[in-house]
């Protein structure tokens, strides 16, 4: 393990530490007395800052850990960035890169796109690539691809440890990395050197027996596991699967499944290091460090004997397709109840647009896949009934489909090839075929669905599946329909059954890498200029924000009770929002407008509780907090779920909120709060929630707030009577310095001048 092998192609001297990961390991195992180990443990444990000293207890302990490199996406990496920046240092102190993929829409096709995003976009995108040269950190340019797609194409190798600004970083866990997704301020600590901090993980155990076969495709099994699970199953566990059935698993199609574990709140999801991996790190151009993880592949892999925390078991032979949605990504169907679920439920059948692709599916094996189908469909002299989107998932995915022939295929189909970015995945999608407020049905291979993420209709009824479904749905135009047993007309009115998919997992020719569009950091960056004007709409200079009074609470009134599932889309919406991503005071005016007020039920009018007026959610907290006011959320379950988007606690915290209450939070989500310093508290009695009334003030005894003890407060209603219960949280005393300091930056920023 003395070797140096380099992380990547594209670095010189980030070396993999196998061997300090080994040291690491046999520390901890001497300490746990030798308990057999799942591999989600080993690869987390061998990344311990201090493995002689750190208490590691699964679900309890904070760990503090020190992560082999740091990936951030455009849409988050501009507020990491501008915090990073006022940390004061001259370059990143682990290994970082930086994707534009998140702000090209989707309107007319791939390169027309991309050029018409480079325009409106120049000065993030000249923000972010000088910063990058500036504090040393690898620079994808748009048109390179999805963040996910190139983390695993370059950067991902098994055993390390990656964090990553954005939630479905887990998807390099197809490549037996433990990628876990942060917000923006998390990154920021790692990139000045800091250990990242994560509770230790409980550990779900899935198991794979069998095989996959037929229509049936690795989607379909985050797809179960979701529908097992539910959208909050995963939360503080990482999901790692093992058994035979991981055996006959493309690398990218493991990747699909840990890509969707971020559905199912997991912290990570994760497999066994195999020969598909080898194979697939091979075809990238990687086969030493194939070679370097083979030397070390007894730690790659769970021990015998290892103790799961909860145990699934997914027969694949058994395994049929599903459907998951509407509005939630965890309602599973299996394709033969299908039908009958849609027409009881008066879901449209009518699919008006399917689209495939994204972070989630775009592998070589799922383009060829699909265009195995479609080639099958035009044989028989039929095209898309549907609208069909593709997005590859990089510039190596398109060139390669391009060079291959499956691209000419989508477009003899009817389809478009859209850039190799997000796109209408996120909301960056001018769609023009339906009415806003129209109910409608669309089926992509994405792996979210709430409600009006991918085109701001609230009436579209968004399913995500596998791209082979997908695709079938395309051909039928039907939601009704099963490629299992429904048979198709032909251009002459013959009927004929749809062959099952077909597809290789690796180019047979290799990759073919495309343009280049990769921005190494220069040698000489004490010349580089980073530009934020003063005057821009979408970049501002962040100030820090105010350290704690440090007196009670008293009087706070609750801004929204929201009902419902309260996404990161309710809460900082994407799409047309995108573009103020790096200008905290702007996007602040997206702030929960799509929360529905459990008062009213209805999204973005709430009262006034000084002037009794209805008026917007953002527009309400401006005014208390020009009134010196700060506020309250009340929360349901999982509240912060889907995105790591930090702007979600920012906003609030912009605007003067103090305290978000709920029944339960998002891993990603709860972190980010306390980071700004904001409170997330939870309902020791969940019930508590009915009986608090949305004009309630609140007295909070903050000068009591300690570790693993409850908080007192005290709900008063207007008509004078009170009554007083128990708040928990999370906050170990490190944490607690940065609600007293006002964020961690500010905390980062005392200890600096200690
Ligand atoms: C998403 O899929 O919701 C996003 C957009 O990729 C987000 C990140 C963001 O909001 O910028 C995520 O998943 O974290
Ligand atoms: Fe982009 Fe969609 Fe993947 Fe998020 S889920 S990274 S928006 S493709």
């Amino acid at each position: 393990l003395d070797k140096k092998v380099n992380q990547n192609n594209w670095e010189k001297g980030s070396y993999i530490n196998y061997k300090k990961m080994s040291e690491n390991l046999s520390i901890v195992r001497r300490r746990l007395n030798n308990k057999p180990l799942t591999l989600a443990e080993k690869v987390i444990y061998s990344h311990l800052d201090e493995p002689e000293t750190q208490e590691i207890e699964r679900g309890k302990s904070y760990l503090k850990l020190r992560p082999d490199r740091v990936a951030c996406q455009d849409a988050t990496a501009q507020m990491a960035i501008l915090q990073f920046m006022s940390a004061g240092m001259d370059q990143v102190q682990t290994p970082s890169t930086v994707h534009c993929d998140h702000l090209i829409e989707a309107q007319l096709g791939g390169a027309k796109d991309l050029s018409r995003a480079e325009d409106i976009n120049k000065e993030v995108y000249n923000f972010l690539s000088t910063a990058c040269a500036k504090y040393n950190i690898g620079f994808w340019k748009p048109g390179s691809g999805i963040i996910h797609q190139i983390v695993l194409e370059n950067y991902a190798f098994p055993g390390a440890l990656l964090i990553g600004t954005d939630s479905h970083t887990p998807n390099a866990g197809g490549l037996g990395m433990a990628a876990i997704g942060v917000g923006g301020a998390d990154a920021v600590d790692v990139m000045a050197g800091l250990p990242w901090e994560l509770k230790a993980p409980k550990v779900i155990g899935v198991k794979l027996t069998g095989q996959l076969s037929g229509w049936t495709a690795p989607k379909d099994i985050i797809l179960k596991v979701a529908g097992i699970l539910t959208v909050k199953g995963g939360t503080g566990a990482i999901v790692e699967y093992h058994g035979p059935g991981t055996e006959s698993l493309s690398c990218t199609g493991m990747g699909t499944i840990c890509n969707m574990g971020a559905e199912i709140g997991a912290t990570t999801s994760i497999f066994p290091f195999n020969d598909r991996m080898y194979d697939y790190l091979k075809a990238t151009k990687r086969q030493a460090i194939g070679d370097f993880a083979r030397a070390y592949s007894h730690e790659l892999r769970e021990d015998e004997g290892a103790e799961y925390d909860q145990l699934i078991e997914i027969n694949l032979s058994e395994l049929e397709p599903h459907v998951n949605g509407p509005f939630t990504p965890d309602l599973a169907t299996p394709i033969s109840k299908l039908k009958d679920v849609a027409v009881k439920e008066g879901w449209p059948t009518d699919v008006k647009v399917a689209l495939i692709g994204s972070c989630t599916n775009s592998s070589y094996e799922d383009m060829s896949r699909s265009a195995s189908i479609i080639q099958d469909a035009l044989d028989h002299g039929i095209k898309a009934k549907s609208l069909y989107t593709v997005t590859p998932g990089s510039e190596q995915i398109r060139a390669t489909i391009a060079r291959d022939g499956q691209l000419q295929t989508f477009e003899e189909f009817g389809g478009m090839v859209l850039a190799n970015a997000c796109g209408p995945c996120i909301g960056q999608w001018d769609r023009r075929d339906v009415k806003k407020g129209e109910a409608n049905t669309i089926v992509s291979s994405y792996n979210r669905n709430f409600t009006g993420r991918n085109d701001a209709n609230p009436a579209t009824h968004a399913f995500v599946t596998s791209p082979d479904l997908t695709t079938a749905f395309a051909i039928a135009g039907d939601l009704r329909f099963n490629p299992l047993t429904d048979k198709l007309k032909d251009k002459d009115g013959n009927e004929f059954l749809l062959k099952p998919p077909t597809g290789i997992a690796l180019p047979e020719r290799g990759y073919d890498p495309g343009q280049d569009t990769y921005q190494a950091p220069p040698a000489d960056r004490s010349t580089v200029e980073v530009q934020v004007a003063p005057t821009s709409d979408r970049l501002q200079k962040l100030s820090p924000f105010d350290a704690w009074d440090g007196k009670d609470a008293t009087d706070v009134p609750i801004l929204i009770k929201c009902q419902g599932k309260t996404t990161t889309d309710h809460i900082s919406m994407a799409g047309p929002w995108l573009k103020y991503r790096g200008h905290l005071d702007n996007i602040s005016n997206n702030m929960l407008i799509g929360a529905i007020n459990a008062e009213n039920e209805k999204a973005n009018s709430i009262k006034n509780i000084f002037t009794g007026e209805f008026d917007a959610v953002p527009a309400t907290a401006r005014d208390y907090k020009a009134r010196g006011v700060k506020w309250a959320v009340v929360g349901d379950w999982n509240y912060g779920e889907g995105s790591s988007r930090e702007h979600a606690a920012l906003e609030p915290r912009h605007l003067g909120g103090l305290a978000i209450i709920t029944k339960s939070f998002a891993r990603i989500h709860e972190t980010n709060l306390k980071k700004q310093g904001m409170l997330p508290l939870t309902f020791e009695n969940p019930e508590d929630y009915d009986k608090i009334k949305t004009d309630d003030k609140l007295d909070m005894e903050l000068s009591n707030l300690k570790v693993g003890e409850p908080l007192k407060v005290t709900f008063k209603s207007t008509d004078g009577k009170s009554w007083s219960t128990n708040l928990l949280h999370t906050f170990n005393e490190g944490q607690l310095e940065w609600f007293r300091n006002g964020s961690a930056l500010n905390t980062m920023a005392k200890k600096a001048k200690e």
